[in-house]
C-alpha cells in the first residue's frame, strides 16, 4: 500500500494517534464501557444534530436502530463541509470525525449554544474511534457524498454518490463489540432521551425507527419497524404538563422565554396539590443534576417575588413571617434551561452550571416575569399563595413532630436494627445491604449470602403500602426507619455519604406488581433523601431469574422471556403453543407449578424422548437459599441493575400516581407499567 502511504500526511498521523487513547482507555471518554456507555455513542451523534438545530439549521432529526445492530442518526442540517482545508490538506468532515473535542470549533460561527462540547462533549471522533465501522453521508451543494470509516481511521476518500436538493448530514456506526459489554441498544433509553431533547428544543421534530426484529409484543413477521415522533411546540412548558399529567394542578403552566446577551432562558412551572418539589435543570441540554447558578437565581427570585407580591395583596399580615424558600416550593414543577456560549460544568459529576453570570440574569429576569404574571392573573396568584402560605403553616405545626425524626443524633444514636443480618466485614467499600420484600424471602437470602461481605434487612411489604402520605412522614414508618439506621449516613441536614456502610445497596423484589410498587417507594426515597447515594452509584436493583429450565440432572435458569426461548432452541427442544399442549391430554401429569415439554432430540438416528420442565418462579420465596444464591446474589454470576438518579427520578415522577388515593387506576398503573418500573436499568 505505498500509495496510501504517501497520501496520509505527516497531519493525518498525528491525528490518528490522537485517536488512541480513547481506545486504550474508552472510560475515560464516555464514563463506562457498559450499556451506558454504549448509549453514550449515540447521545454523542444525537449531540451534534442537536447543535446543529440550536444554530437553527435543522428541523428534522432521525435516529434509526438498523437491523444489523448499527445506529443512523440523520438530521436536515447543512452537511458536515467536506472540502478540503487548505492548509491541513483535510476536510472538515474528516477533522470532526478523528479528532478529539474538534466538533465544537467547526461549528462555523462561534456565538452559537452549543450541547456537544459541553459535559459529555468528546465529540464524534470518540464514536468513531469506538465503533467497528463509521459511514457518512453528508448532502450539500447539491450532492451527495459517502466516506467510510474503521475504528477511527478512513478507508476511502470522500466520494460523490448522487445528486441532491436536500441538504443534512447522516451518520451510522456500528459499536466495537470488543470494547463494549453489550451492544444491544435498548429502546425505552433512547425514546426518554429523544423526548427530553425534543422538549429541550421546541419546534424540532425528533423520530425514532426500530428496524430490529423480533423485539416487539405480538410482532407480525416482516413488519418490524416501529416509529416514534416527537415534537413539542411548547417546549419545557409541554414538558411541565408531561410531568404533571397525574397530578392536580392548581394554576396553569407558567412560561417564560427571554433572551439577554449572556444567555437564552426557558422557565417553566406549575403547582399542583402534591407536596413535593419537582425541579429540573438544564444548560445547554445537559441536565445538570447538581443545580448551579440558574438554580440558584431562579430559587431566590422564587422566594422574592412571591413574598413582595403576598406582602402587598396583604395576603401576609404585618405581624407574619415571610414564606421560606421551602414553602414556595411545595407542590412545585418546573423545569429550567438555560442555553449559554461558554458553560462552565463544575461539581463531583461535572453537572453544576458554574457560570456567576447566569445566576443574576435568571434572577432578574424571572422576578420581573413572575410578578408580572401575578399581577396579571390573580386567581392563579390567589392559589399559589394559599399553597405557600399553607405550607408555612403546615412546616410550623409539624416542625416538633419531625424534629424528633431528624434531629441531629436522632437516628444515628440508634442501635442497627434487630431485623438486620449484618455482614462481618466493616469495609464500606466491599460491603452490601440486601434489601429483601417479605421475611420469607429475607430467611432464603440470610441463608443463601455470603455473610462476610452481604448484609441482609428484609422488609414487610404492607407496611410500606403509606398511601396518600408525604414523604416525610414515610420517615417515622419503621421499616423505613430501620432502613435509614442500616445506611448509616443519617439523613437530612446530618446526611454524610461518608458514614455510608455499604457502597452496594441492592434492592430485591419479587417481579409482580406489589415488587413493583415496593421498588418505585424505595428509589422515591432515595431520590427525594439520599440522592448522593444515587449519585455515587451506589444503588442497585437484583436481578432475579424469571424460569428454572430443568433437563435431567442438567438446569439452567432464564431471566427473561427470550433467555427461557434461547435455553430451550438450544437443548432443541421444540415449544409448543398453550393450545397444542392443551390438545395433548395423554401427558402425564404435570408437577405443580411446572410446565413441562417433550423433545424429540435429533441426535442420531432414534429420537429419544427428553423431559424438560420449566418451573416460573413467582417470587423470591421460591427460591431456596442456594437457588438465591447462584443466580442472584453471588458477584461472580449476577446481574445487577445500576440505578441512576434519572431513573430514581422517572420512579418519583410516577410517584404520586402510585400513592394516589384511588386504589383501582393505582393497580391498573403498576401493572401496565410494571416491566417498564422493572427496566429502570439505564
Ligand atoms: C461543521 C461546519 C458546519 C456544520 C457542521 C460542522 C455540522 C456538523 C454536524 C454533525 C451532525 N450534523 C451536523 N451538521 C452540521 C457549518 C457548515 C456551513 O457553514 O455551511
Amino acid at each position: 500500500m505505498p500509495q496510501d502511504k504517501k497520501k496520509y500526511s505527516a497531519d493525518q498521523i498525528q491525528v490518528l494517534k490522537g485517536l488512541e487513547p480513547v481506545r486504550k482507555r474508552p472510560g475515560m471518554y464516555i464514563g463506562t464501557t457498559d450499556v451506558r456507555g454504549l448509549h453514550h455513542l449515540v447521545w454523542e451523534v444525537l449531540d451534534n444534530a442537536i447543535d446543529e438545530a440550536m444554530a437553527g439549521y435543522c428541523d428534522k432529526i432521525m435516529v434509526i436502530l438498523n437491523e444489523d445492530g448499527s445506529v443512523t442518526v440523520a438530521d436536515n442540517g447543512r452537511g458536515i463541509p467536506v472540502d478540503k482545508h487548505k492548509a491541513t490538506g483535510v476536510s472538515a468532515l474528516e477533522t470532526v470525525l478523528t479528532t478529539l473535542h474538534a466538533g465544537g470549533k467547526f461549528g462555523g460561527d462561534d456565538s452559537g449554544y452549543k450541547v456537544s462540547g459541553g459535559l459529555h462533549g468528546v465529540g464524534v471522533s470518540v464514536v468513531n474511534a469506538l465503533s467497528t465501522k463509521i459511514a457518512v453521508e453528508v448532502r450539500r451543494d447539491g450532492k451527495v457524498y459517502s466516506q467510510e470509516y474503521k475504528i477511527g481511521k478512513p478507508t476511502s476518500d470522500i466520494k460523490t454518490v448522487g445528486e441532491t436538493k436536500a441538504t443534512g448530514t447522516a451518520i451510522t456506526f456500528w459499536p466495537d463489540p470488543k470494547v463494549f459489554e453489550t451492544i444491544e441498544f435498548d429502546t425505552q433509553t433512547i425514546i426518554t432521551r429523544l423526548r427530553q431533547q425534543a422538549y429541550l428544543t421546541k419546534g424540532v421534530v425528533i423520530s425514532l425507527e426500530d428496524k430490529r426484529s423480533g423485539r416487539h409484543e405480538g410482532e407480525v413477521a416482516g413488519d418490524a419497524s416501529y416509529k416514534y415522533r416527537f415534537y413539542f411546540e411548547g417546549g419545557v412548558k409541554s414538558y411541565v404538563d408531561h410531568l404533571n399529567l397525574n397530578k392536580d394542578a392548581i394554576c396553569e403552566v407558567i412560561y417564560i422565554e427571554h433572551e439577554v446577551p449572556e444567555a437564552k432562558i426557558e422557565i417553566a412551572l406549575q403547582y399542583t396539590h402534591s407536596y413535593n418539589e419537582n425541579i429540573i435543570t438544564f444548560a445547554n441540554n445537559i441536565h445538570t443534576l447538581e443545580g448551579g447558578m440558574h438554580l440558584t437565581g431562579f430559587k431566590s427570585a422564587l422566594t422574592r417575588s412571591i413574598n413582595t407580591y403576598a406582602r402587598n395583596k396583604g395576603f401576609l399580615k404585618e405581624k407574619d413571617l415571610n414564606m421560606t424558600n421551602e414553602d414556595v416550593r411545595e407542590g412545585m414543577t418546573a423545569i429550567i434551561s438555560v442555553k449559554l456560549a461558554d458553560p462552565q460544568f463544575e461539581g463531583q459529576t461535572k453537572s453544576k452550571l458554574g457560570n456567576p453570570e447566569i445566576r443574576t440574569a435568571v434572577e432578574t429576569i424571572f422576578n420581573e416575569k413572575l410578578s408580572e404574571y401575578l399581577e396579571e392573573n390573580p386567581n392563579d396568584a390567589k392559589s399559589i399563595m394559599g399553597k405557600g402560605m399553607l405550607a408555612a403553616r403546615a412546616r410550623l405545626a409539624s416542625r416538633a413532630a419531625r424534629d424528633t425524626v431528624l434531629r441531629k443524633g436522632a437516628l444515628e444514636g440508634m442501635t442497627l436494627p434487630g431485623k438486620l443480618a449484618d455482614c462481618t466485614s466493616r469495609d464500606p467499600k466491599s460491603s452490601e445491604l440486601y434489601i429483601v420484600e417479605g421475611d420469607s424471602a429475607g430467611g432464603s437470602a440470610k441463608q443463601g449470602r455470603d455473610r462476610f461481605t452481604q448484609a441482609i434487612l428484609p422488609l414487610r411489604g404492607k407496611i410500606l403500602n403509606v398511601e396518600q402520605a408525604r414523604l416525610d412522614r414515610m420517615l417515622g414508618n419503621n421499616e423505613i426507619k430501620s432502613l435509614i439506621i442500616a445506611l448509616g449516613t443519617g439523613i437530612g441536614e446530618t446526611f454524610d455519604i461518608e458514614r455510608a456502610r455499604y457502597h452496594r445497596i441492592v434492592i430485591m423484589t419479587d417481579a409482580d406488581v406489589d415488587g413493583a410498587h415496593i421498588r418505585t417507594l424505595l428509589l422515591t426515597l432515595f431520590y427525594r433523601y439520599f440522592k448522593p447515594l444515587l449519585e455515587a452509584g451506589y444503588i442497585y436493583i437484583a436481578q432475579p431469574p424469571l424460569y428454572k429450565i430443568s433437563k435431567g440432572k442438567t438446569a439452567e435458569y432464564a431471566y427473561t422471556d427470550e433467555d427461557k426461548e434461547k435455553v430451550l432452541k438450544d437443548w432443541g427442544v421444540e415449544v409448543k403453543t398453550q393450545e397444542e399442549e392443551d390438545e395433548e391430554d395423554d401427558e402425564e401429569a404435570e408437577a405443580e407449578g411446572a410446565e413441562s415439554i417433550e423433545s424429540e432430540e435429533k441426535k442420531g438416528q432414534t429420537p429419544k424422548k427428553v423431559r424438560v420442565s420449566i418451573q416460573r418462579y413467582k417470587g423470591l420465596g421460591e427460591m431456596n437459599p442456594d437457588q438465591l444464591w447462584e443466580t442472584t446474589m453471588d458477584p461472580e454470576r449476577r446481574t445487577m441493575l445500576r440505578v441512576s438518579v434519572e431513573d430514581a427520578e422517572a420512579a418519583d415522577s410516577i410517584f404520586d400516581t402510585l400513592m394516589g388515593s384511588e386504589v383501582l387506576p393505582r393497580r391498573k398503573f403498576i401493572q401496565t407499567h410494571a416491566k417498564k418500573v422493572k427496566n429502570l436499568d439505564i
